[in-house]
């Protein structure tokens, strides 16, 4: 089948700061199943970018294998991208971002690629705090290889075949935030509204930000007794809080009821406005997300909004006290410093 995507664009298409309309930061024509989830979170990603006022040029999308990791190729054309091995994108951002702190990284992979074969490099970036956003755009199953369970398939969860699985899912959320990642929300990719807001936020957050979007593979895994289903999600999901992104100079003001919002300045200035649901969660305390977390598990919901932020979070450059410049920029100057301090340098050593 052939599909043909119109270049008309309406003259009259609001433009962004930078004077680019919507369209710019598309990608290609979809070639996921029509109703995938996986392509409304393209679009929620589409909307953010614009609405941030992202150059394409100073993004670097990353991904595994999968369905998921197809969908870079459908934003941000103009856009730096890296489709890798299965599981393995870890490893390239973190090479990509050590070379060039300039760009904002864009991971995008699936429970299959994340939570099994990718499972080892996922961990070891979270606890490394590298600068990116890490979205997992999770079905409970292998969509590409026709739907077999992943490991975030919950226990009891029914696959298109009748069959149970029984095993307990990994929960990637929990997880994260054990291992100390900066920046956990969830999210569906049936809530546009909630979805663009947390996106932004975290392309902001300076260290590793997780953003675990359940998103039903329509095809293999949105039967009746499926936990990742469509009618499943919206009947189990419950939110934290509400968020707005707010930029800078540009306060919009709500009757949010004093006391009830938190202002989260970021590293540039913008602000992250957190308007909260649930009294005994904080989102600040890793403990208290944990907790609120577990709770939500045993009552079958399902968790959605920022989850726990460490606003004072210190990426992986800053740890390591890297160069600021991106390293082909470095000239013979910066990479010898000459005899007398490599001297200096042996001599400390001894
Ligand atoms: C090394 C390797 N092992 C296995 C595969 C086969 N394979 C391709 S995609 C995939 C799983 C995809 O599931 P997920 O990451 O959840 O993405 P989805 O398609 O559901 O979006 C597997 C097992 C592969 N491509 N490479
Ligand atoms: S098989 Fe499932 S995950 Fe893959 S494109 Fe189709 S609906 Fe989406």
């Amino acid at each position: 089948m052939t599909y043909v995507r119109s270049t008309f664009r309406h003259p009259a298409l609001p433009k962004n700061d930078l004077g680019y309309t919507v369209d710019y930061y598309e990608g290609s024509l979809s070639t996921l199943c029509a109703g995938c989830g996986h392509d409304s979170i393209n679009a929620a990603i589409v909307e953010a970018c614009w609405e941030l006022n992202i150059e394409p040029h100073k993004v670097a999308k990353l991904s595994g294998i999968g369905c998921s990791s197809k969908s870079p190729a459908y934003f941000l054309s103009n856009s730096h991208g890296f489709n890798s091995v299965h599981g393995r994108m870890p490893s390239v951002a973190t090479g990509a971002n050590l070379a060039n702190r300039d760009l904002i990284y864009f991971g995008v992979s699936g429970d299959g690629d994340t939570a099994s074969i990718g499972m080892g490099q996922f961990v070891h970036v979270v606890r490394r705090n590298l600068n990116m956003v890490y979205l997992v755009m999770n079905n409970g199953c292998y969509g590409l290889t026709k739907g077999q369970d992943s490991a975030t398939a919950d226990a009891g969860s029914k696959s298109k075949a009748g069959s149970v699985n029984l095993f307990e899912a990994i929960d990637l959320s929990s997880l994260a935030i054990e291992l100390g990642a900066t920046f956990v929300a969830q999210s569906f990719s049936g809530d546009k509204e909630q979805l663009t807001p947390l996106l932004k936020a975290a392309m902001k957050h300076k260290g590793f930000a997780f953003l675990n979007v359940i998103s039903p593979c329509v095809t293999f895994n949105n039967n009746p007794g499926s936990t990742k289903s469509y009618d499943y999600v919206r009947e189990h999901v419950e939110a934290t809080a509400t968020v707005d992104f707010v930029p800078i100079m540009r306060e919009i003001i709500t009757n949010y009821e004093a006391g009830d919002v938190n202002h989260l300045l970021m590293h540039d200035g913008t602000t992250i406005r957190l308007h909260k649901l649930a009294k005994d969660w904080d989102p600040f305390d890793r403990a208290s997300a944990m907790s609120a977390m577990h709770r939500a598990r045993a009552k079958d919901e399902i968790l959605t909004g920022l989850l726990y932020i460490d606003e004072n979070s210190k990426d992986l450059h800053q740890v390591l006290n890297t160069s600021e410049e991106p390293l082909n920029t470095l000239t013979e100057t910066h990479l010898c410093p000459g005899s007398s301090a490599l001297d200096k340098l042996n001599s400390s050593l001894r």
